[in-house]
């Protein structure tokens, strides 16, 4: 993990005027995933903690005695602070040759950021959000080896999931179940709550799970992903209990259809709208028209929605090679069932690598 190399690249993003730029977090869940970014430390709250980087001189931790020895892992000056005065008096400091300081509006809560500016009154706040987000599109080795590594072990338990469907288990059984292997294969935790939705529960696109058994000729989606070193991965398969209705099959070779037609399309320098519109037409030539109700993808890295860009009506940037998204088109019947396939790509000059590579075909358990 080179800080180095990824702070050059925020300050590239940056005003030349901003002397420093801070990164302060929240308590949970109000951590900037940025401190993680700069400093690569895999484990660890960090809550009230900072990072300070600079474009010219290595970066400063200010951290609380609880973080200590984690933080030592970071190629960065380690100072301890253990009350709020001191934290601001070493915050004071640091920057006190400093004039013009980056924040990230986006990410700092309202409370810190008023409370920085009060103590450090002579310097003029920018907001560098953006910066970040522009920063962190593109993936580096150790990020992509992470991802890659997350879409491993997801593919593993999609893999494997037939085998642990039973009639009669609740939709939080299995969700319960897929958590238990992804950290059996190696996942530090799973990438966002578990979606296990059963029958009709399989239209509703964010539905968790619930108490819902699974029946006879139930629908079942399988959205999940793993955590590894704070980087993940997102994936999606519709699967049917029992054997599948001419109807469930048409919806399902619809969705895989405009999936595929999507993923022919990626390379470096096509607009990322372009691609949803694609992946969106496809659906609406078919009788389910009117039925694919979200984007086509979004970015993914740091964090699951990770920002920047995505496969939907509104982002008008071009892909750029080793940006790391997700394609995941879906139809929803209200009352009746859904079906989505979601797979994590790569973006490359020529077109784009499959992170995640698990049967898609409806497969009837
Ligand atoms: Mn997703």
């Amino acid at each position: 993990m080179d800080s180095m190399s990824r702070i050059k690249k925020i300050f590239n993003h940056c005003d030349p005027s901003i002397d420093a730029i801070v990164i302060k977090n929240g308590s949970e869940p109000f951590i900037d995933s940025m401190f993680f970014y700069v400093t690569g430390i895999p484990t660890g709250l960090f809550e009230g903690c900072a990072a300070i980087i600079y474009p010219d001189k290595p970066m400063q931790l200010i951290v609380s005695s609880l973080e200590e020895d984690l933080a030592k892992q970071a190629s960065a000056e380690t100072l301890v602070y253990e009350t709020s005065k001191e934290f601001y008096d070493l915050l004071q400091q640091c920057t006190s040759t400093c004039n013009t300081i980056g924040l990230s509006f986006k990410n700092i809560t309202f409370s810190d950021y008023i409370t920085i500016s009060k103590k450090l009154s002579r310097v003029t706040f920018q907001d560098i959000s953006s910066a970040f987000i522009s920063a962190r599109m593109r993936k580096d080795d150790f990020e992509l080896s992470r991802i890659e590594k997350a879409c491993t072990i997801a593919d593993k338990v999609m893999e494997n999931i037939a085998q642990f469907i039973r009639i009669g288990m609740t939709e939080r059984d299995l969700s319960a179940e897929i958590d238990f292997h992804l950290m059996r294969y190696g996942a530090d935790a799973p990438a966002f709550e578990t979606i296990s939705s059963f029958g009709t529960h399989t239209a509703l696109p964010h539905y968790s799970h619930g108490d819902r058994s699974l029946s006879q000729g139930d629908l079942i989606i399988c959205d999940f992903g793993a955590r590894v070193d704070r980087y993940h991965s997102d994936m999606t398969r519709t699967f049917v209990f029992g054997s599948a209705s001419n109807h469930q099959k048409t919806m399902h070779q619809v969705v895989l259809h405009a999936q595929e037609k999507g993923i022919q399309l990626i390379r470096e320098g096509v607009i990322a709208k372009d691609v949803h519109q694609h992946v969106f037409d496809t659906i609406e030539e078919t009788e389910f028209s009117g039925r694919f109700i979200h984007s086509t993808g979004h970015s993914l890295g740091l964090m699951v929605h990770d920002g920047g860009i995505g496969f939907n009506s509104q982002c008008s940037l071009p892909l750029e090679k080793d940006m790391v998204l997700t394609v995941e088109p879906g139809i929803y019947i209200p009352h009746v069932g859904g079906v989505r396939i979601e797979d994590d790509i790569v973006v490359t000059k020529n077109g784009c690598r499959m992170l995640t590579s698990s049967n898609r075909d409806l497969i009837e358990i």
